[in-house]
């Protein structure tokens, strides 16, 4: 059960963070619409949300997600894989000071939170374009100490490890296509999206309900027979900059 969550409120400037996607700009106000209905689905869900406000000198700064890796014996202070976003992480460690266990990925490693994808007590992490082998080695043995146990994944061309491949319980990983072929998830029950459907990959489960983004029917239709009960979230404009439902928040 997750009892606690941390988002932070988009900043004016969200359109000027990073991104890979050919879609229009987002809208700011319905950027805002959208973060306040996760924030309140999750509330709906048991779990106290925590908001910390727009931090302008960092646009992509709401996807928090990828700032620290958080479980109930650690909190693990990543450090972000594009320089754009590098600081980001200090902030967090300040947010976060009050919790046991702070360990941080240090220089020359980088790693970002959407790169980890927790399976129980089960850590995969993905090595991508963010996250390097020096970071995964590091988080390895610092998740290793608390009786953890840690794999690598090579993510290819995703952008993070879960922009394809999510775990919802219940022995479950969501897939893209392409994910589904990695041997590493050969134990796992199946859940393959379709390939013009490959966003919604991305989904969550919280307190036994599946998030997942408004919009990807053919999706909605394979995950409600997990017996979840699904909240639908419009992502559009986070689409827009990359951003999945994991990202915006960090549970524990
Ligand atoms: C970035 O490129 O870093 C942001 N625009 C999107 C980050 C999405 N985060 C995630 O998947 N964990």
């Amino acid at each position: 059960m997750f009892k606690n969550a941390i988002t932070r409120t988009p900043g004016m400037n969200f359109s000027k963070g990073i991104t890979t996607s050919n879609l229009c700009k987002p809208n700011y106000n319905k950027t805002l619409q959208q973060h306040q209905s996760y924030c309140s689905a999750l509330e709906k869900c048991g779990v106290k949300v925590k908001i910390f406000e727009a931090d302008n000198d960092f646009p992509d700064s709401t996807f928090v997600e990828d700032t620290a890796v958080v479980t109930e014996r650690c909190v693990i202070i990543t450090r972000p894989g594009n320089k754009a976003r590098l600081g980001e992480e200090v902030k967090m460690e300040k947010l976060l000071s009050k919790l046991m266990n702070i360990h941080k990925i240090h220089s020359p490693g980088t790693l970002d939170g959407g790169d980890i994808l927790r399976a129980e007590n089960h850590f995969f992490i993905g090595v991508s374009a963010r996250t390097n082998k020096e970071g995964a080695k590091q988080l390895t043995k610092i998740l290793g100490k608390y009786g953890y146990s840690t794999s690598i994944i090579y993510v290819g061309k995703y952008l993070h490890l879960k922009s394809g491949a999510n775990y919802i319980g219940k022995n479950i990983m969501v897939l893209t296509h392409e994910m589904s072929k990695y041997q590493e998830f050969e134990k796992y029950v199946k859940i393959i999206v379709p390939e013009e459907e490959k966003y919604a990959a991305n989904c969550i489960e919280v307190n036994g309900r599946l998030f997942i983004a408004a919009g990807f029917p053919e999706t909605k239709k394979l995950l409600t027979k997990t017996g979840y009960d699904i909240v639908e979230l419009n992502m559009s404009e986070f689409e827009k900059m990359d951003g999945g439902l994991s990202c915006l928040s960090l549970r524990f």
